[in-house]
């Protein structure tokens, strides 16, 4: 196994779920490469040491550019704010270094397309870590679809509901609270977390046309975490939009951080010709399959327990029966995409395939301001 030094930059959530993938992934794929934690980069130095400490990271600093100049660092893995990853994700990519960039891609289309420019100019290996898709249950569907088990599609819906933004004595702005700064995050539920859902969908189902969507912001004015002072809230606290895709199936989309008992439920389903196949983040393990041309006496509602081994990825971890988490398809990201790396082959979702998902966010938070539906790269 060659050697490949990761840099990260970002300490927070995201920071340890990529952590813990590098430190997993060779003991449970067999893989070219052997990642080592080299540096890690966060704002405050105490917190940056102690996360080297916990984490194994040879070094930190609190100077992203010390990261990219580094000629050991084969991989930037971007984990900040989004506000954050363009620049950072256009200097690594001018520097030759592998990237891979927490989602939303970008703070907007034409900023996202910039990055894609930039890896394409300078021929590295880059992903943006929409991880849903590497849950198993959730690679699954890709694979039954594919297939042609479902037939011609007619419906794709979406959700993905939390409630964790309910109280208005909830800051914006600062460590945990940027989501909800838009200066900081660009936009709220949409690229936050109808971004998975549409880059699912779009992998899923192919790309969609147009879009007509409606937002609101709950709470109008909420105190800033760092100064204290009371600011506007410019993010979409909820957002639902109706789509068409070019496959003529129509889409129907949903996400809130109102959703009072929700903390984390992405759903979709899909409504084929012959089947429908539905699935639950917060049993995130099963799969639901429901095929029409069962013998109708035996005709229902499977629920596909997705932990046999010839499930996607299951046969790398325990033996049959037993599940895997969340912080697995981290691991299987960081896996897919070394090995493509090895190749020479792309590993989806590119920059170039998260701009797609990208002019979709951009058309629906323009058609919830102009009221209208808003065709996609128009
Ligand atoms: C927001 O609460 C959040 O952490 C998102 O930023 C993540 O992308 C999502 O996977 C879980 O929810």
């Amino acid at each position: 196994m060659k050697p490949l030094n990761v840099g990260m930059i970002g300490y927070g959530f995201m920071g340890r779920t990529h952590s813990n993938a590098y430190s997993k992934v060779s003991h449970f794929f067999d893989l070219p490469y052997k990642p080592a934690l080299r540096v890690i980069c966060g704002l405050v130095e105490e917190q940056a040491k102690a996360f080297a400490e916990k984490w194994g990271f040879q070094s930190h600093t609190t100077d992203w550019r010390k990261v990219i100049e580094d000629e050991n660092v084969d991989i930037v893995d971007i984990c900040v704010p989004n506000n954050m990853h363009a620049e950072i994700a256009i200097a690594a990519a001018k520097a030759g270094k592998a990237i891979i960039c927490e989602k939303p891609l970008a703070m907007n289309a034409a900023q996202a397309q910039e990055m894609v420019d930039a890896v394409e100019a300078a021929g590295v290996a880059n992903l943006v870590s929409f991880n849903y898709r590497r849950v198993p249950a959730v690679t699954l569907a890709k694979q039954l679809i594919d297939e042609g088990r479902l037939g011609k599609i007619f419906h794709y819906r979406a959700n993905f509901l939390q409630d964790w933004t309910i109280s208005a004595e909830v800051p914006q702005g600062g460590d945990g609270t940027w989501r909800l700064d838009a200066s900081v995050a660009g936009s709220g539920v949409t690229g936050d977390l109808l971004a998975h859902c549409i880059d699912t969908a779009l992998w899923h189902n192919g790309p969609i046309s147009s879009v007509n969507a409606m937002t609101e912001t709950f709470i109008k004015q909420r105190l800033h975490a760092e100064t204290g002072q009371a600011q506007k809230v410019s993010i979409d606290d909820a957002c639902t939009f109706f789509c068409r895709f070019d496959n003529g199936s129509l889409g129907n989309f949903e996400s809130t951080r109102y959703a009072r008992g929700h903390k984390a439920l992405y759903t979709f389903e899909i409504n084929g010709e012959h089947a429908s196949i539905r699935w639950d983040l917060h049993d995130l393990g099963r799969l639901e399959y429901f095929e029409h041309r069962d013998e109708g006496r035996v005709r229902g509602w499977r629920s596909i327990h997705v932990t046999d081994g010839d499930h996607p990825y299951m046969n790398k971890w325990w033996v049959p029966g037993l599940q895997i988490g969340y912080e697995h398809s981290f691991v299987h990201q960081v896996a897919d995409f070394l090995t493509a790396m090895d190749a020479g082959k792309p590993c989806s979702p590119t920059f170039a395939e998260a701009l797609e998902t990208q002019k979709v966010c951009d058309a629906v938070l323009q058609s919830a301001a102009e009221k209208r539906w808003i065709e996609i790269g128009s």
